[in-house]
C-alpha cells in the first residue's frame, strides 16, 4: 500500500520529469529566456564578459522610440505648475506629477515650482526631477509669508483652536494648516520664483488626474481671457467662516468700485450679496492667471481680510477666500469650468460624461460624479449662465 506522502511524492516526480522531457524535445521552449539566444542577437555588440546577467546590458539605441519633441513648437502659455508641499509628501507628491506628465505634460513641458516653508531635501528633488524633461524650481518660503503674525492675539487663537477641537472641525486645532491656508489665499504667487509667471497650475499629493488632455488649458485660459479654474465646487464648513462675509461684506460696502461687472456673485450668495450661501470652488485643483490675485482688488481685499485675523480666530481656508475674490474681482465669464479634466481629491470627483469621456478615454467611472450631487455648487455656477 502506499501511504497518501509517498503519492505525493511519486505525482511530483513525474510532473517534474514531464516538465524536462517536453523542455527539452521542443527546442524553442525557454528562447525568450536563453541566455545563448539573446547573445545571438545582440551578443555583436555585447563588450561585456559572461559573467554580465543580460538584463543589465542596455537595450540597442534603435529600439527606442524617440518622442517628437519639436511636436508642440506651437504657442505656449506663460505658465507653470506649482506644488505645495512638505518633505513628507514625496510620494503623494510624486503619484501626481505622474499623472500630470503622462495626463499631458509630456507634450506641453510646463515648468514646475515646488514651494516649501522648510527646504526641500536633495531625495526629493532627485526624485521629483527625475518625472519630467522639464524645468523644475524649488522655492523657500519667505518666513513672514507663512508663520503666524506676531501681532495675532496667541491667547484667542488658542481658545479658538481649542472650541475647534472639541466641535470636531476638521484641521481645527492644527496651526500648521492654518499658515498653509493663509498662504495659498495671499502669499503664493508674491513667491520670487513665480513672479515670471502669469499663468498656474496647483497640484497637490494624492490626486488623480482621470483623462488625456490633448489641448493645453493654459491657451485656453489666454486666448479666451479667463481668470480662474475649476473641476469641482461645493458648501464650506460653516464652523470655519463664521464672520468670513462679514468682513466680506465690509470691504465691499468700503470699496464699491472694485467689484468687477458681470461678476458672480450669485454663485456665492442667493440674496444678493446679504448672506453666503457657502458655495466655492475647490482650490485644491486651480489654474489660474496670477493678475487675478495680483490686482489691486484681490490684494487690497487679502490685506483686509488678514486684517481680521481670521486666518487663526476661525479657520478660513483658501478655497473660500480665493472663490470670493474669483467671484468678485473677475467676470462671471472669466471663470471656466475645467469639464474635459477628469480630477479626484479625496473624497470627491469630477468624471467627464458622454463624448468627452471617450474622447479623453477617461478610466473614471461616469456614475461617480461629484457634479449634481447634493453638496455641489455646480448648479449655482449653471445659473449664472441661464
Ligand atoms: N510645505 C508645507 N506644505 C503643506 C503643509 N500643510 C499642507 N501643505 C500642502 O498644502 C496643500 C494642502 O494641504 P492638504 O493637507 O492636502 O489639505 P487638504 O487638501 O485641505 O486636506 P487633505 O488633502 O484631505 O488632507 C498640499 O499641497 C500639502 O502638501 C505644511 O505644513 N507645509
Ligand atoms: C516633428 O513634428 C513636427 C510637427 O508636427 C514635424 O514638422 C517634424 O517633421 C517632426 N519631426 C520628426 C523628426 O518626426
Ligand atoms: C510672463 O508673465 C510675467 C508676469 O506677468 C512677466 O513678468 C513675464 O515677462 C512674462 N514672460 C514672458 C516670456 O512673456
Ligand atoms: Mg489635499
Amino acid at each position: 500500500m502506499m501511504t497518501p506522502m509517498r503519492y505525493v511524492v511519486l505525482v511530483l516526480v513525474i510532473i517534474i520529469s514531464l516538465h524536462y522531457i517536453v523542455s527539452f524535445s521542443n527546442e524553442n521552449y525557454g528562447r525568450a529566456t536563453s541566455l545563448s539566444h539573446i547573445k545571438q542577437s545582440i551578443g555583436n555588440q555585447l563588450k561585456v564578459g559572461d559573467t554580465v546577467p543580460p538584463y543589465k546590458v542596455p537595450i540597442p539605441e534603435e529600439y527606442y522610440n524617440h518622442p517628437n519633441t519639436t511636436s508642440h513648437v506651437g504657442r505656449r502659455a506663460n505658465a507653470t505648475f506649482v506644488i505645495l508641499a512638505r518633505n513628507g509628501d514625496l510620494n503623494g507628491v510624486i503619484s501626481s506629477m505622474k499623472q500630470v506628465e503622462d495626463r499631458l505634460n509630456k507634450k506641453y513641458h510646463y515648468p514646475y515650482v515646488f514651494l516649501n516653508e522648510q527646504p526641500f531635501e536633495e531625495n526629493f528633488k532627485k526624485r521629483v526631477s527625475e518625472l519630467t524633461d522639464s524645468k523644475v524650481e524649488f522655492g523657500l518660503i519667505p518666513h513672514d509669508h507663512w508663520y503666524q503674525p506676531e501681532w495675532i492675539d496667541e491667547a484667542r487663537a488658542t481658545e479658538s483652536r481649542e472650541k475647534m477641537v472639541k466641535d470636531n472641525v476638521i484641521y481645527g486645532g492644527s496651526v500648521p494648516y492654518r499658515n498653509m491656508c493663509r498662504f495659498n489665499s495671499g502669499f503664493f504667487y508674491r513667491h520670487e520664483l513665480l513672479k515670471k509667471y502669469q499663468y498656474y497650475w496647483r497640484v497637490e499629493p494624492d490626486v488623480k488626474f482621470f483623462c488625456d488632455l490633448d489641448y493645453d488649458p493654459f491657451l485656453i485660459m489666454q486666448d479666451q481671457n479667463k481668470m480662474y479654474g475649476f473641476t469641482i465646487s461645493l458648501y464650506e464648513y460653516e464652523a470655519t467662516i463664521p464672520t468670513l462675509w462679514k468682513a466680506t461684506r465690509e470691504f465691499i460696502n468700503a470699496n464699491p468700485g472694485l467689484l468687477a461687472p458681470d461678476n458672480a456673485m450669485a454663485f456665492l450668495s442667493d440674496d444678493g450679496g446679504e448672506t453666503y450661501n457657502r458655495c466655492h470652488f475647490w482650490s485644491n485643483f486651480e489654474i489660474g492667471n496670477l493678475d487675478l490675485w495680483r490686482g489691486e482688488a484681490y490684494t487690497k481685499f487679502f490685506d483686509f481680510l488678514d486684517e481680521k485675523g481670521g486666518f487663526y480666530y476661525e479657520r478660513w481656508g483658501d478655497a473660500p477666500v480665493h472663490s470670493i475674490g474669483a467671484a468678485l474681482f473677475a467676470k462671471k465669464d472669466q471663470i471656466h469650468f475645467f469639464n474635459d479634466i477628469g480630477y479626484r481629491h479625496e473624497p470627491f470627483q469630477h468624471c467627464p460624461q458622454g463624448d468627452s469621456h471617450k474622447k479623453g478615454k477617461c478610466w473614471c467611472d461616469s456614475t461617480q460624479n461629484f457634479d449634481y450631487e447634493w453638496y455641489s455648487c455646480l448648479n449655482r455656477y449653471d445659473k449664472l449662465f441661464a
